[in-house]
């Protein structure tokens, strides 16, 4: 952006400033008098347990277990899902879910336990409930994950949905990660972490929280065993974490705790347990297969918010290729819009945007849209007058439009809950697929509503649809986001069939994999913004929301040229691969912090897309297992406590450990190995794990290490497929899947399967097919026979 442009965007938000200031107020008071009068005022409440259990009635996958009080109950699904719900709760309706619920289990029985209690003996899990109402899982050797007390509620003396607790106990050893994106994580430490999707205002950093895309999932991972558990419940609720402590071989161990409690909504439950593996596959046959981006979504991206014009978007893309820097997509923020009005294009600035994106798209460079789900409210604004027609956006109890404040100014904000509007909604992105954009970034869908005070988004009191069941925002609120994600996907799939929609979305819930990822939000500049970007990726990732990444450079501000450097080359090896900031913030370009700086992103820009081929391997695995990309060291070896602890590097597939720089001044870095023999991939040298060393981290790059065996799929010079392979340990084979994939489109890829072997003193690279094994068909290169 020239000088005259800053100023002049400057001057727009300074006196939209005042006006919008004014208008916040008024938002404000008119959300607190809509709560007044659209929602039950908390009067005196009965509190409750379940009581005694009376008696048990079996029925598929497990059964009801009655109370005096309460009923329980239990069914274990066919894929090895536990769920349990009080008060006659099922597992449907839900937001988190797929499809239809998984079948019951027909082997999982429930038979009488010792004190009067029941249990369910299941293939991978037995669930024992005492006779007052604890819920306990085991191993199928019997050793206990997770035991949940009898829970209580609170509820309106006068009737309707109370509030409720739940305390559960985990072992002392125990590691609670997930929650969804955490900036403290990805090891969540003892605290109290918030279950209502909020946009902090400002760039945040690790003690923030909550962020924008929170849910109630925690992975717990512990010597015993692995468990995922899905409270699914959309209200706002808060989880206290207290991190176990073991007694030293005193007997005195105290047990982990977590405390969840829940403004409303069911209390209904779902357990995976298992192997990591095996936890994430069960949790994504529950609430979906992550969608598979288009390969170019796996490339490096630039965006930033105040492009401001035609001419500084060809400007920087002419800076990419001038240089020889890949680059995949450019992103479009709410300055192109024509006063920040969705579904608009600012023809002054933009007057030939089909024509920019054609251009682009003819360099190998995407065009990606912002999209904010508020909408001016105010004739003449085409989106406004259509969704007015199909009725598609938010009332409040007494039946008016709610009305916020946006970008745009006064703004409804569309129900995403009902079908229909999801439909209007999703046939929008028709004009931005004209104007020739490829992807879609959704922006500002917590909901955000400024105000002057109080909470940034619609009244509680809001009604929505809730696919036809009705409810307010206390319930809508926080899959808003995942509901806006379907209707973007499912309207890009309809209207571009042959293309793979790519969605990312900034606010989101238990499912949002389906339809697309995320990325870290405002994260602020500097070095603890850097740690919490990895963070959040992680901590996504184990909740089932493989892609995503941070803003590279962070949001705000300037990062120092060393800051920058070190986040590129973390970004470089995360899904989302993207550079952003905010209007007033300093450059972004790899170019803008001298030669040095410049020689060292363009190593990181060309490794990333020599790993592509990779990247798309573990899209596809993600999209088949559940399995993210962005894995803690623990991954494979979730035993091993001293990996359990380590937040500072991260594998990246089931080749690769990847070990950032996130403390300034650093020019090596220990790390923490996993157990097996690893290579430095920039120096050939075998190092043998478990144990920590030390390793080189110039500037240059970020250490990076490869797992003996590796057979992992890169690009080579000539653009076709290489398999790169790391010697295994002798006396040992390794291997590897590749996915090849075209880029994309629908056709299923063929997945080939290579194992690596010592044959005398060379390493040969086989394919196994169903009819013995092959030559592979593309050319290898094998690393680490030589080098020590
Ligand atoms: O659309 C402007 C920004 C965007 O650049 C950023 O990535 C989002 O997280 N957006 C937030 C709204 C304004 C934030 C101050």
């Amino acid at each position: 952006m020239n000088g005259r442009d800053l100023v002049r965007s400057m001057k727009a938000v300074g006196s939209a400033g005042a006006a919008q200031r004014l208008r916040t107020v008024r938002a404000a008071w008119r959300t607190r008098r809509a709560d007044a009068a659209g929602l039950p005022t908390r009067g005196a409440e009965r509190a409750r347990v379940p009581g005694p259990v009376l008696e048990a009635e079996p029925g598929p996958g497990g059964g009801v277990v009655r109370f005096s009080r309460s009923e329980l109950r239990i069914t274990v699904a066919v894929n090895g899902a536990v769920f349990w719900g009080w008060d006659g709760a099922g597992p449907e309706p839900s937001y988190a879910l797929a499809g239809r619920c998984p079948e019951p289990d027909p082997r999982a029985v429930l038979e009488p336990d010792k004190d009067g209690g029941w249990r369910v003996v299941a293939e991978r899990a037995t669930v024992v409930v005492s006779r007052h109402g604890a819920v306990e899982v085991q191993t199928p050797g019997g050793v206990t994950l997770r035991r949940d007390l009898p829970p209580r509620w609170w509820e309106p003396v006068g009737g309707g949905a109370g509030r409720w607790m739940q305390r559960s106990e985990v072992s002392a050893d125990a590691r609670f990660f997930g929650l969804g994106g955490r900036a403290s994580g990805p090891r969540l430490r003892g605290g109290t972490y918030r279950l209502w999707n909020t946009d902090p205002g400002r760039a945040f950093g690790p003690g923030d929280d909550p962020l924008y895309l929170t849910m109630p999932v925690q992975l717990v991972v512990a010597d015993a065993g692995t468990h995922l558990v899905f409270h699914d419940t959309s209200w706002d609720g808060t989880v206290t974490l207290r991190e176990g402590e073991e007694g030293a071989g005193s007997g005195h161990d105290r047990p982990g705790a977590s405390e969840l409690r829940m403004s409303g909504g069911p209390l209904r439950c779902w357990v995976m347990v298992g192997t990591p593996a095996r936890v994430l596959l069960a949790w994504a046959s529950l609430t979906g297969a992550p969608a598979l981006p288009p390969a170019w979504a796996l490339g490096h991206q630039h965006a930033r918010w105040g492009f401001g014009s035609e001419q500084e978007v060809r400007r920087i893309v002419a800076g990419y290729q001038e240089r020889d820097l890949p680059l995949d997509a450019v992103h479009l923020d709410i300055d192109h819009y024509d006063e920040h009005q969705v579904f608009t294009v600012d023809q002054e600035r933009f007057p030939k945007l089909p024509q920019l994106a054609e251009d682009l798209r003819r360099d190998g460079v995407r065009l990606v849209s912002i999209v904010d789900p508020a909408v001016r409210a105010e004739p003449g604004n085409a989106v406004y007058e259509s969704g007015t027609v199909v009725d598609a956006f938010v009332r409040d109890a007494a039946g008016q439009l709610v009305r916020g404040e946006a970008w745009a100014g006064e703004s409804v904000f569309p129900d995403f809950t009902h079908a229909r509007v999801r439909e209007w909604w999703g046939g929008l992105y028709k004009e931005r697929l004209a104007q020739g954009f490829a992807g879609f970034w959704h922006d500002m869908n917590e909901p955000t509503s400024f105000t002057a005070f109080g909470e940034p988004t619609l009244p509680r009191s809001a009604r929505h649809a809730l696919e036809g069941r009705g409810g307010d925002h206390r319930e809508a609120h926080n899959v808003y986001g995942l509901c806006m994600a379907r209707a973007a996907y499912e309207g890009v799939r309809e209207s571009a069939p042959r293309e793979r929609p790519f969605v990312f979305s900034r606010s989101g819930w238990a499912g949002l994999q389906r339809y697309g990822g995320t990325w870290s939000g405002d994260v602020a500049t500097g070095w603890p913004g850097l740690r919490a970007s990895l963070a959040l990726v992680m901590g996504l990732g184990l909740c089932g929301v493989p892609y995503s990444g941070p803003d590279v450079g962070g949001f705000d501000g300037s990062p120092s040229p060393e800051l920058y450097l070190r986040w590129f080359q973390l970004g470089a090896y995360l899904p989302l691969f993207r550079t952003h900031a905010s209007l007033r913030a300093g450059r972004r370009e790899p170019w803008e912090f001298g030669p040095e700086v410049l020689e060292h992103a363009r190593v990181a820009l060309l490794e990333r897309r020599r790993l592509l081929p990779y990247f798309m391997t573990l899209a596809h695995l993600a999209r088949r297992t559940g399995t993210p990309y962005v894995r803690p060291l623990w991954w494979g070896i979730p035993e091993d406590r001293a990996l359990r602890d380590c937040e500072d590097a991260f594998l990246l597939g089931d080749c690769l450990l990847v070990a950032p720089v996130l403390d300034p001044g650093a020019d090596r870095r220990a790390v923490q190995l996993p157990r097996g023999r690893w290579y430095d991939t920039a120096t050939g040298r075998a190092y043998d794990g478990p144990g920590q060393i030390l390793v080189d981290a110039p500037l240059s790059r970020i250490p990076v290490l490869a797992r003996a065996g590796a057979v992992l799929p890169v690009r080579g010079e000539d653009g076709g497929l290489e398999l790169e392979v790391w010697a295994p340990a002798r006396g040992r084979t390794g291997g590897g899947l590749v996915v090849p994939d075209v880029g994309d489109g629908w056709d299923e890829p063929e997945i080939e399967r290579y194992v690596a072997r010592w044959q005398g003193r060379r390493v040969v690279v086989e394919r196994e097919g169903e009819d013995g094994v092959s030559a592979p068909p593309h050319p290898v290169r094998v690393r680490g026979v030589e080098e020590r």
